[in-house]
Order: C-alpha cells, then structure tokens, then sequence
C-alpha cells in the first residue's frame, strides 16, 4: 500500500496482526519455567510516551550521549558524503535526534531524501509531515513496518548512495548473536558505497548503569509494568501492580542489564482472552528486556561478524557511548 503527497510517500508493506501475535507470545511467555515478555512489547502508545520521558532523564545519558555526539560532528559525517544520498533510518521514532545530521546534509549538499523506518505508522506520519513542515529541501520515503519487512521494502526501493543510521543503541536490545545476525542482514541490502552508522552505548561502571535503568522518579518502573498493563488491557488479564515491582540489574561479565518483573508474593493472575492462569511464587521474575553494553574490542569482533568493518567512530567527552561507521568489509 501507498499514500503520497508531493514530497511524502508512506508505504506499508505489512498488514498488522499484532493483537494475535501479542497474545500467542504473551502466552508463550508466561508458560514456561522461566518466564519471559519480549521487550518489543514495551512500546505501545502509553510506552512510546514513557520512553521518550525515559530519554529525558537525568539519569537516562544515553539519548543524551549520543545527541551530544550527534551535534559536535554531525558537520564531518556529512562531508563524508558530499553527492546525492538518501538516509534511511531504522526504528526512528520522532526523528528528533536524526534532526542534527538532516540540517548538517541539507548545509552541505542542499537536498536529502530521507528514509524513516517505523513500526508506528501514526508516529511516522506525524514525524515526517514536521520535518517536511521545517525543511524544504527534504524528500521522504516513509516504510511503515518491523525490521525485517521493512528491510525487504528497502531492497525494492530505488535508491542511490544510502546512509543507513541505527540509533539509540537498540542494537543493544539483541541477544549478542542476533545483533550480529540483524547487521549480516543490513550489510546484505547495501552497496560496497553505502555506510551504516550504529550508535552502541559502552560498558562502564554498574551504579551508573542500575541508576540509567531504574531511575529516582520511577519512570523506567513505570515503562516496565506497562507491560502488565497492556496485558490486562488488551487481553483482560488482571494483574495487580501493587503487587509487582521492577527490577534492573547490570551483570558485569555479560555486560548486559537485565530488566525484570518481580512479583512481590505468591499470587495467581487470571487472563481472560487467553484463558488461562498464571501462578506467581514470591520473588519470582517476568524478564522483560536486556540492554547489552559495549567495549569497543566487542564492536570490532561484532562488525567482522556481520561482514562489515569500522571506518571511524566517535564518541562523547565522557567515552560513555560510541557512534560507529560501518562499512562492508
Ligand atoms: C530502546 N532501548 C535502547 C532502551 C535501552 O536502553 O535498552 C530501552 C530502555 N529500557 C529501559 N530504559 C530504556
């Protein structure tokens, strides 16, 4: 499907079956022994909105680092591409971030045709219709789909050089092995010329990282448990959250933090719509996200992994996050 208007086409390659694909991994999630929600899941309506508070956090330096990062050298990433260039974005949300380098390629060159890539077809039109608003010589191409069809409608798409961005180190929400795997199949849709730039958060001491993933005013608790929200709004669960906690711990040796669920005693939660009754002992865990953290020797081992290798990187004044140029190797 296709809606145009003159410098916006939106495509949506995919038709949505979320509803039933919530409830059968919601399902799979809470059967087993250890259970589990995917953090895909994170980001309904009411989670998108925590999330972008989540980014304005004192504790939260991520978004922060790397906007930081983003304005002191938006300027030489451009002059890294000085022809025609079309810059897709993976996962771009408001697009507020990637504002920086469309005005840095909009100084030098004149012109972009700028490729977001959501699953949130609301948010990208609202985006996309702003930015075209403040900048006139931008084109966009919007896809509207999950990773891999999205990824597929890249590779139907005409386009010249591309600049593919992957921000926010959402990598960093993949199992180690997969992020590999997901950038094998990003290398797959580019040219020997085309670069994909990943911003990847580093690993760095624990305080920092428990206080960035379970914050002082509560939020990241808030976007944790809204997963149970969803649960007992869409399917008519009845999850109790006074009796629910949230838990971030970072494991050092794996380099990861890991979100949790904690029940905060024994209790059994009724789910209507999947029929079925889910038994909580006291203490027991729901993981819900991991969010893997970096060195730069990992970064190196990740991109010949994925066929690809490091052109530049740089980084904040606290080498707290890095932004990474690939190229195929
Ligand atoms: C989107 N993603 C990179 C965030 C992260 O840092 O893992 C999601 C998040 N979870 C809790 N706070 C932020």
């Amino acid at each position: 499907m296709q809606q145009s208007s003159r410098r916006l086409t939106v495509r949506t390659p995919q038709v949505e079956n979320d509803a039933d694909e919530f409830g059968a991994e919601v399902r799979a999630g809470l059967t087993g022994e250890h259970k589990t929600l995917p953090c895909r899941f994170l980001y309904d309506r009411r989670g998108s909105e925590l999330f972008e508070q989540i980014c304005e956090l004192p504790e939260y330096y991520v978004t922060r680092t790397e906007r930081e990062i983003l304005e002191n050298n938006a300027d030489a990433i451009a002059a890294l591409f000085p022809e025609d260039l079309a810059m897709v974005e993976l996962g771009s949300g408001s697009s507020s971030k990637t504002r920086v380098l469309i005005e840095a390629f909009l100084r030098s060159n004149g012109r972009l045709r700028y490729v977001p890539m959501d699953i949130s077809k609301k948010m990208l039109v609202e985006s996309s219709e702003a930015l075209l608003e403040d900048y006139d010589g931008l084109k966009i191409v919007a896809i509207a789909a999950e990773y891999s069809t999205g990824l597929r409608q890249l590779g139907r798409e005409a386009i010249e050089r591309k600049l593919i961005l992957w921000l926010g180190s959402t990598l960093g929400n993949f199992e180690r092995k997969d992020s590999a795997r997901f950038l094998a199949r990003i290398k797959a849709t580019m040219t020997g010329d085309d670069r994909l730039l990943v911003g990847i958060d580093l690993r760095k001491d624990k305080a920092v990282l428990e206080a960035a993933y379970d914050d002082a005013q509560g939020v990241t608790a808030k976007f944790n448990l809204n997963l149970l929200v969803r649960i007992n709004s869409e399917l008519g669960g009845n999850f109790d959250l006074r009796h629910f906690r949230h838990e971030a711990s970072y494991e050092e040796e794996s380099g990861r933090v890991r979100s949790n669920i904690v029940s905060l005693r024994e209790q059994t939660v009724h789910i209507r719509e999947l029929d079925m009754y889910v038994e909580f002992t006291a203490e027991e865990r729901i993981h819900t996200e991991n969010s893997h953290k970096y060195s730069l020797a990992e970064i190196d081992a990740l991109a010949q992994a994925s066929g690809l290798r490091v052109t530049q990187q740089w980084f904040d004044s606290d080498d707290r996050f890095a932004l990474n140029l690939f190229a195929p190797a």
